[in-house]
């Protein structure tokens, strides 16, 4: 099992445990102010510190009268100690607002930045760059909604990791920028069975010891994911899916992917799947994008390594048409990909033809 999956599940079990710590101070205490939009917390605040204990503040508030109040954030801030988990149901919505640049909240390379063990909880980013946490910008079991932001120099465990559950995530127009992890996933992960999206995303030279250089998904379940108009430029995964490696978690039948419109260039992986990496039972919808200049160590699937991980095969179909790609199938080709029609990428099936037989 994966380091970080096995994190995950121990996130689960001391759970309730860490509700209960956290509870006395959930909401109650009266000396957040989380603002409403009128009135930021921290506009008044422009040193670190007293951004980074009104930050602490907004996120205890979180579950109390901060409830999905907007806070803006003002200035930087460079974390002396570690934040307060997410409470439990917690709905924290944070924005930058920096002028022309994004506010930056900074790990040190010492901290994680927002944690949770608990579920039913949302974090919303807006606006605002992430830079040198040590194990996790954003994790644990809340939905997330990130825009406009960067994910720059963070490292140690996945960057944004969504543990298991039915959280969802919905990031758009962010760009994810020389992280590293030191299990799987360079950039995001989930083990979610709650779906998502990815839209308008750069993943750049993002890193992983593990499989996924940049983006790993795990148990992807009934709920669609896509992703869309997004970037996958030189990214490395120390084993397999040099940008993408996605498995769905053998519960549900079929997972759907959907990729649209999205560039894979330079990507690495040591093994197979030098751009992406994709198990059986998934089904993965590519409509327009491309491959380019993608590599694998072993020289098999420099674009895409289809594994066929049970009984099922892998589905895979590029529409319009297919591209030339690198393609390596396990056990073979033949065995694991299986056509499918162009209809969900908005292309008639007769135009539509399978690459690979
Ligand atoms: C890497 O992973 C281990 C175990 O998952 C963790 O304890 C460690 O702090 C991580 N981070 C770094 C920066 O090595
Ligand atoms: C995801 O975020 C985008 C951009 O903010 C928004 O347009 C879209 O409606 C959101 N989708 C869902 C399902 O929340
Ligand atoms: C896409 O994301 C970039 C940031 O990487 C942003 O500058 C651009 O405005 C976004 N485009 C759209 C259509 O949202
Ligand atoms: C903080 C950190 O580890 N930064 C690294 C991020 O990734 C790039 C390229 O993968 C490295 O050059 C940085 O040192």
């Amino acid at each position: 099992m994966e380091k970080w999956r096995e994190w995950l599940l121990v996130a689960m079990v001391v759970g309730g445990m860490v509700l209960a710590l956290a509870r006395p101070s959930d909401g109650g205490s009266g000396a957040a102010a989380p603002a409403s939009p009128s009135r930021p917390v921290a506009r008044r605040s422009p040193s670190s510190s007293a951004a980074e204990n009104a930050l602490a503040k907004a996120i205890t508030a979180s579950n109390g009268a901060g409830k999905g109040k907007v806070v803006v954030l003002t200035g930087d801030v460079l974390l002396t100690k570690a934040l307060p988990l997410i409470p439990f149901e917690g709905n924290l919505v944070l924005r930058g607002s920096c002028g022309r640049r994004k506010c930056v909240v900074d790990g040190a390379g010492k901290f994680a930045i927002f944690m949770t063990y608990t579920p039913g909880c949302w974090i919303t980013l807006e606006n605002l760059e992430f830079r040198n946490a040590r194990d996790g910008a954003v994790s644990g079991k809340c939905s997330v909604i990130i825009k406009d932001c960067v994910f720059r120099g963070n490292r140690g465990a996945p960057v944004v990791a969504l543990g298991i559950g039915d959280p969802t995530f919905n990031v758009s127009s962010t760009v994810f920028v020389d992280n590293n992890s030191n299990s799987t996933c360079g950039a995001l992960c989930s083990s979610s069975r709650g779906g998502g999206r990815l839209s308008n995303c750069s993943f750049i030279r993002n890193s992983a010891m593990g499989d996924g250089g940049a983006v790993y998904l795990w148990g992807v379940g009934s709920k669609p994911l896509l992703i869309e108009d997004c970037t996958f430029d030189g990214n490395t995964a120390g084993a397999s899916g040099g940008a993408l490696y996605i498995e769905p978690n053998g519960i549900e039948t079929y997972a759907d992917v959907y990729v649209f419109d999205t560039q894979f260039k330079g990507n690495r992986a040591k093994t197979i799947g030098g751009a992406v990496t994709l198990l059986s039972d998934i089904k993965g919808h590519f409509c327009g994008g491309g491959m380019s200049g993608n590599a694998a160590g072993s020289g098999k699937g420099n674009d895409l390594a289809l594994i066929q991980a049970g009984s099922l095969p892998v589905f895979v179909n590029f529409c319009p048409r297919p591209p030339k790609l690198s393609v390596h199938g396990v056990p073979s080709m033949n065995e694991v990909a299986v056509v499918d029609n162009c209809r969900l990428c908005g292309v008639s099936e007769t135009q539509c033809s399978f690459p690979f037989k």
